[in-house]
């Protein structure tokens, strides 16, 4: 195992776009992380999106893959990271795996457990993204692991991070003329690598 991390993600995959282990996967790559994906679903794009086509993964693929992975001694994972979930089937599952990936690292993270509390003030941006909720989970994955008793950090890092990709995808939509009010915009992933492997920190945590 590598000494930061390896990461078991489980999660959708889209051919165009960042939605899933597309947004999560490369962000943790750069934090230096050994990420494994899974795609729960191959899809040609969002579902967001007028339409969609692709196919979806059941619980007995997932499970086929974890054995197989077992079958070679490579299932150790330090953290197991889940998203989009199709199907209670499916879901079911990933119980499963959570039971089975503890049994080859009991200290397997999968949820957070500190009952911290804090706030991070943030402007509002007029514009709708998808995808942002799979960056943020992975990015508070990748810091939180970093500063395992500074919630606050991690999340200030996770937080500036994103803003920053936030804006960036919004200034490329207007450079070209595009309304970012009119639909829902495909996030700047890769162009904002400095900004996840280097986060100015602008926003401050405070505490409750
Ligand atoms: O969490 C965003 C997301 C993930 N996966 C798929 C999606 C979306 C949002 O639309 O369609 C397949």
């Amino acid at each position: 195992p590598s000494e930061t991390g390896r990461v078991l993600s489980i999660q959708s995959h889209t051919v165009q776009g960042y939605v899933g282990n597309k947004a999560a996967v490369f962000p943790l790559q750069l934090l230096g992380y050994d990420v494994d994906p899974i795609n729960s679903v191959q899809f040609s794009n969002h579902t967001g999106y007028p339409t969609f086509k692709g196919q979806v993964l059941n619980g007995q693929q997932l499970w086929d893959l974890i054995e197989g992975l077992e079958a070679n001694d490579l299932l150790y994972y330090t953290h197991l990271l889940t998203g989009y979930i199709g199907s209670v089937s499916f879901l079911d599952t990933i119980l499963k795996v959570i039971d089975k990936l503890r049994s080859v690292n009991p200290k397997l993270v999968y949820e957070d457990q500190p009952p911290q509390q804090f706030k991070i003030v943030i402007p509002k941006i007029p514009a709708y993204f998808t995808g942002t909720g799979d960056l943020t989970t992975a990015l508070l994955l990748g810091w939180s692991n970093k500063y395992p008793d500074d919630l606050d950090r991690a999340s200030e890092l996770a937080v500036s991070s994103l803003q920053a990709l936030l804006h960036r995808t919004v200034n490329d939509y207007k450079s070209v003329g595009f309304d970012p009010q009119s639909s829902s915009l495909e996030i700047r992933l890769i162009q904002s690598k400095d900004d996840i492997c280097n986060p100015q920190v602008n926003y401050k945590a405070e505490k409750y």
